[in-house]
């Protein structure tokens, strides 16, 4: 239970882990969480969006939005890593408070995927879409075609075929997928996740990233949970849907996310060395992270907080 200032409860310190000693955040605040360095300025899109009263479900739209139209990242939307056949795939998803959602995956040519995740949701009785099937959706919604290949990809791709040697790096430039949780001035909550997922995999390969409960979770009763890292580990172990199961039964957020993660380690013990985080909202606003490697980062917004945060880990 927080304190009481000027009639505002305050979210206790331990609660959400501020590293700013001035910082303040009620209760009833806004937040934004979501993954790595480009969370950040992902988040400030969504906070504007949660600032003006809009919903968590607009807000993580908007905010993944911008790390999928950023052709500067390697791993997620325009600028994306290609398959091994030079083709840029995308995995997207999203949900709210209700249990609506919507998922698109291996689509190619569109610069919006969660868009179109979203368009699923709202326009169709499915929940997932795939592939060509996605794509031609995509169009008949209105949304444009366009490469997503970059030059530089191309080349990166290009010199890549010379050894062909699959080999997805930790925490590559520390960037990744974006997933984003918000719970909006109404308290609900909503997520998204979006990717062009590992780079050179085979050609239709789908990780977790657009698949309700493994890449993205949201419960308001139990809260919601989304992941990073590497797809198949996270699949294998229903990892965002398993976080929130666990708050639901009491944990914070960060104790689900930990002990979904020592799971990971269990079922990966003897193979080559992965990287899977997750990071987590409940319905009251309290948020948590953690990861298997050392290296992963998440941004909040929060009141008067604004920061990257290293999540800790389990191994050193
Ligand atoms: C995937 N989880 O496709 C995504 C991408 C990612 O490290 O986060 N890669 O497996």
């Amino acid at each position: 239970m927080g304190l009481l200032v000027g009639g505002t409860r305050l979210a206790s310190r331990d609660s959400f882990q501020s590293e700013s000693e001035t910082a303040l955040v009620r209760e009833d605040d806004p937040v934004v969480i979501s993954t790595w360095n480009f969370g950040e300025i992902a988040n400030g899109t969504a906070m504007k969006v949660l600032s003006s009263a809009g919903t968590a479900l607009d807000a993580v739209e908007a905010g993944v939005r911008v790390v999928e139209a950023d052709p500067g990242n390697s791993s997620v939307g325009i600028g994306g890593t290609p398959d091994r056949d030079g083709k840029v795939t995308l995995d997207a998803c999203i949900m709210d408070h209700t249990h609506r959602c919507g998922s698109v995956a291996f689509l190619e040519d569109i610069l919006h995927p969660v868009s179109v995740a979203r368009a699923v949701m709202e326009a169709t009785p499915h929940v997932m879409l795939v592939g060509a099937g996605a794509r031609q959706f995509a169009v008949e919604q209105g949304f444009e075609t366009r490469n997503l290949l970059t030059d530089e990809r191309k080349a990166a791709w290009e010199e890549w075929r010379k050894t062909s040697n699959y080999q997805p790096v930790i925490n590559i430039e520390n960037h990744d997928t974006i997933g984003m949780l918000a719970r909006d001035s109404f308290g609900h909550l909503a997520g998204a996740c979006t990717t062009s997922g590992l780079g050179y995999k085979m050609r239709g390969r789908v990780g977790d990233s657009p698949l309700i409960g493994s890449g993205l979770f949201v419960d308001q009763e139990a809260g919601a949970a989304t992941a990073t890292g590497m797809g198949e580990a996270i699949i294998r172990v229903a990892g965002s849907a398993m976080v929130v199961e666990l708050m639901r039964s009491g944990a914070s957020p960060e104790e689900a996310c930990a002990e979904i993660v020592s799971r990971i380690r269990k079922t990966h013990r003897d193979g080559p060395p992965i990287q899977a985080a997750f990071i987590a909202l409940d319905p009251q606003g309290n948020v948590g992270a953690y990861s298997l490697q050392p290296g992963f980062t998440y941004a909040v917004s929060q009141g008067s907080v604004r920061e990257v945060r290293n999540a800790p880990s389990l191994l050193d």
